[in-house]
């Protein structure tokens, strides 16, 4: 495999990395660390670039990997340690705070048939997360090998325990979001956040026929999206996490969505690998915590 370039890019008003091993293509956005794009040469991608997605400074970007830190989703909704730790009298953000603020790249690592993009946040390391006065190491790991390896550690740089709530939340794409389940959640319990937050049971495999929006518990190691469509299984295999949410927005709400296309709802799956609700960590001053996964895939 030949070494693999880096190439600086803009998308949209964004600058941007892509980086090709022969084998591989990923794009990543400055704003946010957040992975645009993963296609392996001559198949479909996995991670969807959503082409109706703003690439403009300042504003999340709705497609790839957008980074949640140090809350997930609405901090209201999240337990009390992590809804303390923010001190702001202004608002609170969805997904918090690093999404869209420009992170630093650090340097590229080659190791073999692997490449490295090492990334990092120094506002959370200087505590200047406007409402957010914590002193906290983040970095994010992208490794580009025979397949993607993501990997966010935070690591607690102050002197009170830090408590957060995180997700890598992924947009997989998917041949149409009709056509694909996931069987590890078989037998789990959820919590159905379109209901009132209800604690609900997995009957059978996950399949979407309808809005989806759900907090899986305990969810295993492994996760997998079988995609009758593209005749493939994508495996996803997780590092420090027990909680998982899935989301498809639908119809009429990706209509809503300025940056979606009317029918883009059909070729995007989140499965957003998370620390949430009894999930969330608490660092003590010193420790830290990886949140990631690797993306492979199969044939079904
Ligand atoms: O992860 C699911 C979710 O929290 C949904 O409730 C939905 O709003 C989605 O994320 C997108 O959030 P965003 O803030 O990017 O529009």
């Amino acid at each position: 495999m030949p070494t693999p370039d880096l190439e600086s890019v803009t998308v949209g008003e964004l600058p941007c990395w892509r980086i090709r091993n022969g084998q591989a293509e990923l794009l990543v956005a400055q704003q946010g660390a957040q992975v645009l794009s993963y296609q392996r040469e001559g198949e479909q991608p996995l991670i969807w670039l959503n082409d109706h997605a703003t690439f403009t400074p300042g504003t999340p970007i709705r497609a790839g990997v957008p980074v949640c830190w140090p809350w997930f989703g609405n901090l209201g909704k999240n337990p009390e340690a992590v809804q303390a730790m923010h001190q702001g009298e202004g608002s609170a953000p969805s997904h918090g705070l690093v999404r869209a603020l420009p992170w630093q790249l650090d340097n590229l690592e080659h190791a073999g048939t692997q490449t490295t993009l090492h990334l990092s946040l120094p506002q959370a390391a200087a505590g200047s997360l406007p409402g957010w006065p914590h002193k906290a190491e983040l970095r994010l790991a992208l490794t580009l090998g025979d397949d993607l390896a993501v990997q966010l550690t935070t690591r607690n740089l102050g002197e009170q325990p830090l408590a957060i709530s995180q997700a890598l939340h992924t947009y997989f794409a998917v041949s149409d979001v009709r056509q694909v389940n996931v069987a590890e959640v078989a037998g789990l319990n959820y919590i159905e956040t379109l209901e009132n937050w209800e604690t609900r049971n997995q009957q059978g495999p996950l399949e979407v026929a309808g809005e989806t929006d759900r907090i899986y518990l305990d969810t295993p190691a492994r996760l997998s999206i079988a995609d009758s469509g593209w005749n493939r299984r994508v495996l996803i295999d997780t590092e420090g996490s027990h909680s998982t949410v899935i989301w498809n927005p639908w119809i009429e709400r990706a209509m809503a969505f300025p940056d979606m296309a009317d029918d883009g709802w059909q070729r995007m799956f989140c499965i957003e690998i998370a620390n949430v609700l009894g999930d969330a960590l608490s660092l003590a001053p010193g420790a830290s915590h990886t949140l990631g996964y690797r993306v492979a895939s199969e044939p079904l």
